[in-house]
């Protein structure tokens, strides 16, 4: 027994009888033959216990079981191979069983998930700086299943039979094209970049629909082709294809999506070679030659300050630096502009002074809307550090109380009205229904209660721009009066104006509003509007389409075009409205682009 016997150990051991002594023997090796058998079998846990017990033994731990590894390039895993499902229409677990060589592979790379949407972001991402040195992981990479699925709503349900019916359209007559055209069954093209299927990506992603992600994924990885003679609108492109495929890559975690980014996120950078570095309006992606609009070179406001959410992630997600930079330096440069009206902008910039243009219009509709969205995402996307974002949001938030502010007759409806020169025009575009949802966030992120204040009364006056028509659906624009008389609404609606593009803004506010204050009117609201679409705008054979007369219930007059943001933004904020998880795109972690890909913030509350 002297082997084992050292040290101050060894005179206790001495004073043990012979008997004992075996007893212990024995049990020490009882237990080193045991360790060795069932090593293999163990799980990593009772693995260490064991290699403690052979550490008493022998100088050398085993080594674990050998792994064969193939060629490095025949190891990439397919999309869904590992994946765990655990969407909200699929609560089943692990698909498969990993093996030794995928846990391996597990501490080198990320792993695929395919989560629906209960994401959590990386929670280590860091706030904006001039120098961006390492790229960062994508969102749902780090964070996995925290929390059971909430089940879906009868409502979500719906949201996805539109869905289903909407996709069932663009793939069996405009596959791979930019919009589908229902009633001819056919398609248009814009770009020619497959439009419809990249703004949809992430929708389907929050869907579930798994099948349909990955037959699109198909079409991006094989015939999504950049390199292309085509002249694209930068702001087009960035807030529907470069918004898209990030969004995509931050829920998928997939790098094909985060390749196709900087591919098109590249090739639109020529856009910013003006002698401002105010941004041309169109840039030809496979020349790499940028210019205005045939008849000026202005360009317009909301456009080029509405790009920074995607190009700054850009910058953050590959390490360079060039993305950001550019985008910041027009917000640093439209911050110190004259022409300004308490904070509201007029709508063109010129590409040579940099200097705003025809003065004196001010609108949250067209040509200005993002700009105000963008102001407050953007402080927080950065982590709410960027004081001046927030200062010419605040001002110009004053600025609409001020000048554009009015209440309509008989409800007293609280609507935001334009102003050119110095005359007020009860004017409002369905576009301007974003801003309660803007609103809302702002509030939520600890800004005064008084625009919370405002946005409840604005999303009344949105709502109103359905139920006082019709066919229960906005059109492009509405006038409001300002007098009462007798047999007239709040809201009238010129001829020019009468048609319906399947727009996003209010069901868009709705989200917010609901998320915000769990009112479940704004769910009824929402939920009216998804009936009268389904009523007046779905082709039968697939699709939904765009109609020129919203007050014409017998004849709403159909377009035969379904827009991209339909399948990007109006479904998907549909969804998200009738849904009561909270992590299902929490605001606090992700900030929705103005196309409505949402994209993390870098130092989530
Ligand atoms: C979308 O492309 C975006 O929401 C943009 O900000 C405004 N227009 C459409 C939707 O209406």
């Amino acid at each position: 027994g002297d082997f084992i016997c050292g040290g101050s150990t060894c005179s206790k051991w001495k004073q043990l009888s012979r008997l004992q002594r075996s007893i212990i023997l024995f049990l020490f090796a009882f237990l080193a033959v045991c360790g060795v058998i069932s090593y293999t079998s163990m799980g990593e846990p009772w693995k260490s216990t064991s290699l403690f017990f052979f550490s008493l033994f022998s100088q050398k731990p085993p080594k674990p079981p050998h792994v064969r590894r193939g060629p490095s390039n025949l190891q990439n895993k397919p999309p869904w191979r590992d994946v765990r499902l655990k969407t909200r229409h699929d609560t089943s677990k692990v698909v498969e069983e990993p093996v030794q060589a995928d846990k391996e592979e597990k501490t080198e790379k990320s792993v695929i998930s395919w989560r629906g949407a209960v994401i959590e972001p990386d929670q280590s991402t860091e706030p904006p700086s001039s120098k961006i040195k390492e790229p960062e992981k994508p969102s749902s990479v780090e964070a996995e299943d925290q929390k059971e699925p909430v089940p879906i709503t009868e409502r979500q349900v719906a949201v996805i039979e539109a869905f289903r019916h909407a996709w069932k359209g663009y793939k069996d007559f405009a596959w791979g094209h930019d919009e589908l055209k229902p009633l001819s069954k056919s398609y248009s093209e814009w770009f020619g970049l497959g439009l419809t299927l990249i703004d949809a990506l992430d929708t389907m992603w929050i869907l579930g629909l798994k099948e349909e992600f990955e037959e699109a994924r198909k079409w991006v990885a094989n015939d999504l082709v950049f390199d292309k003679n085509v002249d694209v609108n930068l702001f087009e492109s960035t807030i529907r294809i470069l918004g898209g495929l990030l969004s995509t890559y931050h829920l998928s975690g997939d790098s094909l999506f985060l390749e196709k980014a900087k591919d098109i996120g590249n090739r639109l950078m020529p856009a910013f070679k003006t002698p401002s570095k105010i941004p041309y309006s169109d840039v030809n992606i496979g020349r790499g030659t940028a210019h205005p609009p045939r008849w000026t070179s202005d360009s317009t406001v909301a456009e080029v300050t509405s790009i920074q959410l995607e190009f700054r992630e850009l910058s953050r997600l590959t390490g360079d630096e060039k993305f950001q930079k550019a985008v910041d330096e027009v917000m640093k440069h439209v911050h110190t502009l004259s022409g300004k009206n308490d904070g509201l902008v007029p709508m063109f910039i010129n590409t040579n002074s940099g200097q705003f243009t025809h003065l004196g219009v001010y609108t949250l509709g067209a040509r200005a809307d993002s700009y105000y969205e963008y102001l407050l995402k953007q402080w927080i996307q950065g982590g709410k550090k960027e004081n001046e974002l927030l200062e010419d949001y605040m001002r110009a938030i004053e600025g609409v109380k001020k000048h554009l502010l009015q209440r309509s007759q008989p409800k007293k409806l609280t609507f935001v009205g334009e102003l050119a020169h110095g005359h007020f025009s009860a004017k409002m575009d369905h576009l301007v229904c974003f801003l309660p949802g803007t609103l809302a966030l702002g509030a939520h992120n600890g800004l005064t209660a008084d625009h919370m204040k405002l946005a409840e009364a604005l999303i009344e006056t949105c709502y109103q721009m359905y139920a006082q028509v019709e066919t229960g659906l906005s059109p492009e624009i509405v006038h409001f009066n300002l007098h009462a008389q007798k047999g007239h609404k709040d809201v009238e609606i010129k001829p020019a104006d009468r048609h319906n593009l399947l727009r996003p803004e209010t069901v868009e506010s709705l989200f917010y509003m609901y998320r915000f204050t769990g009112d479940k009117k704004y769910q009824d609201w929402g939920w009216e509007i998804l009936q009268n679409f389904n009523k007046y705008t779905r082709v039968p054979t697939g699709g939904y389409t765009s109609i020129n007369n919203v007050q014409n219930p017998s004849n709403p007059e159909p377009r035969d075009k379904m827009e991209s943001f339909f399948l990007g933004e109006t479904l998907k904020y549909m969804f998200l409205l009738f849904s009561d998880d909270i992590d299902l795109i929490n605001l606090d972690k992700y900030v929705f682009n103005t196309e409505a890909h949402p994209l993390p913030i870098w130092v989530p509350a």
